[in-house]
């Protein structure tokens, strides 16, 4: 009995001991602890992912995992050191995130105007609530004096390495499960880093960090290189070929002085179009409008990491998406030789327009980048009707079209929508759209979503040709990219009564429908030529008489090339689609395999070469070299 009570007794002991010798870590360990989780909940606004305390949990642990290589009274000023620049950064972020909606950036710190906004605004982001960030400091101060003066002894290094060993290893444990679920739920997320506060919320703010810091470090190796002389003549030459316009006629020139409206529409897929579903057309408006349109039915959309925002940068500078992550991101600090530019050079005032938080896809930055005069995000409309991830369709282009009217003319607007976002449930109780046996469904959810976009789509251009826009303007309008992702293929190849299901199925629908508008519904007809999202800068650029130097795509309107390479390697050249995962050829009307010719094998090698061509201009920020040089 005695004894059992010893044993107590020295168990009780030791554990009082190992806490009292280990308070300081465990203070910081709560104290940061709350502060993480207190931001997190402010940059959430609800939609918190409860499983975001492991990796919190797991970035304290790294943090303190280093302090045990101290000796113990110096682990206490290491922590408390730790704690002030953990206040600092969480509090930075916090002003960052109320004026942008956005997680601050090593490029966007590094991109110093960038921040002007917030500088010069500190007042009206800064709250008073930031203070309680820094209360714990005044507490700990006296506290850690004490407990130094009573930590005189310290343990042996060798013994001090294993703590640190083992608290990383535990750490980085966590850290990696909870990586390997990002990556398997959204492959790209973790390089790209779109959502930035999506990410944020799945692996906490110094997760963030750290990740964003390594890919940025990343990509800046990688392209510290200067690259051989003989490249950048190869592409220089590349370019000049590409871009040379001897043979244009058609379309020159008729743009100039009209106004230009492009509608980037948000998932936006080629097969709805004319197509019904329980009898009833699916984009009654578009349908409309196609016809009354030069309609592009072989338009390939080429997005990859950058997903919309590639189909911006595509759209509007016909440059290839980044080989991984998103170019808006990576490639912020490149200068732009973009249709924004170009028009501006002509006297045109440009704006883009887009409702959602101004942050998402770095567009506060990449606006700027490609000197657009005004980017119209989240907090310049008045956000009265809130669908998924910002403002609805329906009040974002009303609003749009107000704006639009006190343009000085000549403009180029860029108009982005958003309602018909992936996983298009938000949509479903903002109309009575029947799918029928769809109803529920996967598919059935994309059809009632992007139904009512083309609601709105209808009534904004229905208004712009009763407002008399339309009569001085040309307009471009298409899909930003894929509606129903790879995982439920199955469904749509049902939908589209499609019997087999292999790739060549696969790549017949990845089309986005362009439709061009011209006053009067001038040139009204379909055009089956293939071309794709990197043309239509281009085409535009010949109808508004702009100079052409760095575009990588073609002119749909002239020339014959039917060109259309995919970022993984996959291409069409007219005649032939391939198909880069699994080496395959297939004849592109009848969908039959074919062998590989020398012809085949020799496009293959060129497109390959454009596409590292566009990489090492981007990389290595070449319009800007080139330009200063001419
Ligand atoms: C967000 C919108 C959606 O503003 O552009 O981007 P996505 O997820 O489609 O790339
Ligand atoms: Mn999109």
């Amino acid at each position: 009995m005695r004894f059992i009570h010893v044993k107590n007794r020295r168990m009780f002991d030791g554990l009082f001991n190992l806490l009292a010798n280990n308070i300081d870590v465990i203070l910081f360990f709560s104290i940061v602890y709350v502060k993480l989780i207190s931001y997190e909940k402010s940059i959430s606004s609800g939609y918190m992912d409860k499983s975001v305390i492991f990796p919190i949990a797991a970035s304290i642990l790294i943090l303190i995992s280093f302090s045990f290589l101290f000796k113990e009274k110096n682990r206490t000023s290491f922590l408390y050191i730790v704690d002030i620049v953990l206040s600092a950064i969480l509090v930075a972020d916090l002003m960052y995130y109320r004026y942008f909606k956005d997680i601050t950036t090593v490029a966007a710190i590094r991109n110093a105007k960038l921040l002007q906004g917030v500088s010069s605004s500190v007042g009206s982001v800064a709250s008073a609530k930031d203070l309680y960030y820094f209360l714990d400091l005044f507490i700990l101060l006296p506290l850690g004096r004490i407990y130094k003066k009573r930590r005189k002894n310290s343990k042996p290094l060798p013994k001090r390495i294993l703590s640190f060993l083992i608290i990383f290893a535990l750490g980085i444990g966590i850290n990696a499960g909870v990586f390997y679920r990002v990556s398997k739920e959204q492959p790209t997320l973790l390089t790209a880093m779109s959502n930035r506060i999506y990410l944020t919320n799945m692996i906490g703010n110094i997760d963030f960090h750290l990740v964003d810091s390594y890919n940025y470090i990343n990509n800046a190796v990688k392209n510290s290189k200067d690259l051989p002389e003989e490249r950048v003549k190869d592409i220089k030459a590349f370019l000049q070929k590409n871009n040379s316009s001897t043979e244009e006629s058609n379309f020159k020139g008729i743009g100039e002085g009209k106004n230009l409206i492009v509608i980037q529409v948000e998932a936006l897929q080629g097969f709805v179009i004319n197509q019904k579903v329980n009898g009833q057309e699916i984009t009654p408006n578009l349908n409309k409008w196609v016809n009354k349109c030069m309609y592009f039915d072989n338009y390939y959309y080429q997005v990859a990491g950058g997903n919309t925002s590639d189909a911006e940068l595509m759209s509007n500078n016909s440059l290839y998406p980044a080989q991984s992550g998103a170019a808006y991101y990576t490639y912020s600090g490149n200068k732009y030789d973009s249709l924004a530019a170009a028009l501006k050079d002509k006297n045109y005032y440009t704006a883009a327009l887009h409702g959602n938080s101004e942050g998402f896809w770095n567009r506060n930055v990449m606006y700027k980048a490609q000197s657009f005069d005004d980017f119209f995000g989240e907090h310049s409309f008045n956000v009265d009707e809130k669908i998924g991830l910002g403002l609805s369709d329906k009040s974002f282009l009303n609003q749009s079209l107000e704006k639009m009217k006190n343009f000085k003319q000549p403009y180029y607007s860029f108009l982005v929508t958003l309602t018909s976002h992936f996983p298009y449930e938000a949509v479903d109780k903002y109309g009575d759209f029947n799918v029928g046996e769809y109803e529920g469904t996967f598919i059935g959810k994309y059809l009632k979503a992007i139904h009512y976009t083309d609601a709105q789509l209808g009534k904004f251009l229905d208004n712009l040709e009763k407002d008399g826009i339309m009569q001085n303007s040309i307009i471009a309008l298409y899909g930003d990219h894929f509606a129903i992702p790879k995982d439920n293929a199955q469904q749509l190849f049902k939908f589209e009564n499609e019997s087999s299901s292999d790739d060549y199925t696969w790549f017949k629908y990845q089309k986005v429908p362009l439709l061009l508008h011209f006053p009067n519904d001038e040139y009204a007809g379909v055009n089956h030529r293939y071309t794709c999202q990197m043309d239509l800068y281009p085409t535009l650029a010949n109808m508004y008489n702009l100079p052409k130097n760095y575009m990588f795509g073609k002119d749909m309107l002239n020339g014959n090339s039917q060109k259309v390479i995919f970022r993984n390697g996959s291409f069409i050249d007219g005649q032939n689609l391939y198909v880069s995962w699994s080496n395959t050829y297939y004849d592109l009307k009848s969908g039959t395999k074919v062998n590989e010719t020398e012809k085949l094998k020799k496009e293959k090698d060129e497109y390959t070469k454009e596409l590292q061509y566009s990489d090492d201009l981007q990389n290595h920020n070449l319009i800007s070299e080139f330009s200063q040089k001419k």
